[in-house]
C-alpha cells in the first residue's frame, strides 16, 4: 500500500478554482533563496504557465547563482535593481502563491508590497508557526520534508499526475534533495520516498542533478570552508555544542557571498559529541544566526525566543540587529551553554 500524503479536499477545490479565475499570478519565496525556495517556486511557475497563466517568480534577492541551471531560472525577478518591478507585480497580481516561508517578514524588502496586495494569497509551506492572518488559504505542513515535496502532493491532488512533467519534477527533486541533505534529515515520512519515486519516474536523472546540486563549489568556497573549520569553529564537547562565527571581513577576504556559506553550519553536527550547532554570520545590517540539531532538541523554540526567527524543529534561524559580533557570540554561548540536553 502506498503512503500518499493526504491533502484536504476542500482546500484543493478552492485552490483549483482560484487558479482558474486568476490570470496574473505571482509566485514568491523567501530572501536568501535556497534549493527548496527556488525549486518550489519554479515548479509552480512551470505548472501554471502550462495552464496559460501569466505567471512570475519573485525572489527578494533574485536567483542564487548556484541554482541558475534550473529550468526557468532566467525568468526569475528579484534583487536590488528589480525591486520596483517586483513590488508592481505583487500589487497588480490576481493571485499570490507563497512557497517555503511562513510569514511576510521573510521576504525582506518586499514585505510591504506582499502585505498590501489585495488579491487572494495562498501559502504552501513546511515551517512551524505560519502567520495565518497573512494568507487566505494555507497548506501548512511542518511535518513534511520540504516545500517541494508539499508542492508535489498539492499539485498532484489539484491537477493530477500529468501536471508534473519532467521539468517540474526536476525543480521539485532539487528542493527535496537540498532540504533533506540527500534524504539524510527530515526523512522519516514514507510519503517523502513516494514523492521521490514518482519524480524519478519522470526520467529526471538524479545522479546528474546531484552533481549540479552538490558538486558546485568554487575553489574559493572550498578554501573558505577549510579556513572556517580550522579558524572559526568553537567546540564545547561537555555541552554537546559547537558553532562557527564568520565576520564580513572573513567573507570579503575569501571572495565568497552568503550563498557560499549555506551548509557550513551542518559541519558542526558532523562531530560525534555535538548535538546542537550554530553559525553566526555577519551581514551588512545584521548578524544572522543559523541553528541545527540532532535528535529531539528544538532549535525552532530557541530561534523564536532569542533570535527573532523561527523555522523547523531541527533547523532554524534568526538574527541580531544592533549588536557586535562579540556580543552575539556571548549571547549564543549564554543561551546554549545553559540549555540541558
Ligand atoms: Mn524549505
Amino acid at each position: 500500500m502506498y503512503d500518499m500524503l493526504t491533502i484536504d479536499n476542500q482546500q484543493i477545490t478552492i485552490l483549483r478554482s482560484w487558479v482558474e479565475e486568476a490570470s496574473d499570478v505571482v509566485v514568491i519565496a523567501h530572501r536568501n533563496a535556497d534549493g527548496d525556495a527556488v525549486g518550489s517556486s519554479l515548479a509552480i511557475w512551470h505548472i501554471l504557465r502550462s495552464m496559460g497563466k501569466n505567471v512570475f517568480v519573485v525572489l527578494p534577492d533574485g536567483c542564487p547563482y548556484t541554482y541558475s541551471w534550473l529550468p526557468g531560472s532566467e525568468s526569475i525577478r528579484g534583487g536590488e535593481r528589480q525591486q520596483d518591478e517586483c513590488r508592481g507585480l505583487l500589487l497588480s497580481a490576481d493571485l499570490i502563491i507563497a512557497v517555503d516561508f511562513n510569514a511576510p517578514y521573510r521576504v525582506a524588502a518586499l514585505q510591504e508590497a506582499l502585505s498590501e496586495a489585495r488579491c487572494r494569497k495562498v501559502l504552501i509551506d513546511h515551517h512551524e508557526n505560519p502567520a495565518k492572518e497573512a494568507f487566505n488559504l494555507l497548506f501548512s505542513r511542518p511535518e513534511i520534508s520540504s516545500a517541494c515535496e508539499l508542492c508535489y502532493w498539492v499539485a498532484l491532488s489539484a491537477w493530477g499526475p500529468d501536471a508534473i512533467d519532467r521539468t517540474v519534477a526536476t525543480c521539485l527533486y532539487t528542493g527535496i534533495r537540498t532540504d533533506t541533505g540527500g534524504l539524510s534529515y527530515s526523512c522519516n515520512q514514507p510519503s517523502l520516498y513516494e514523492a521521490v519515486a514518482a519524480l524519478v519516474a519522470r526520467d529526471i536523472d538524479p545522479e546528474r542533478l546531484n552533481h549540479f546540486i552538490v558538486d558546485n563549489y568554487s575553489v574559493d568556497r572550498l578554501m573558505f570552508y577549510a579556513f572556517a573549520i580550522s579558524q572559526r569553529l568553537k567546540i564545547f564537547p561537555e555541552h554537546k555544542f559547537a558553532y562557527f562565527y564568520i565576520s564580513l571581513d572573513d567573507q570579503h577576504r575569501h571572495h565568497i557571498d552568503s550563498v557560499d556559506i549555506e551548509g557550513l553550519v551542518n559541519y558542526t553536527l558532523r562531530l560525534q559529541q555535538v548535538e546542537v550547532g550554530a553559525l553566526i554570520r555577519e551581514e551588512p545590517k545584521r548578524i544572522k544566526v543559523s541553528l541545527r540539531s540532532k535528535f529531539d532538541f528544538n532549535v525552532e523554540r530557541i530561534a523564536s525566543q532569542f533570535f527573532n526567527g523561527g523555522g523547523h524543529i531541527k533547523a532554524a534561524g534568526g538574527d541580531c540587529v544592533g549588536m557586535t559580533m562579540k556580543e552575539v557570540m556571548d549571547k549564543v554561548e549564554n543561551v546554549f551553554l545553559s540549555q540541558t540536553r
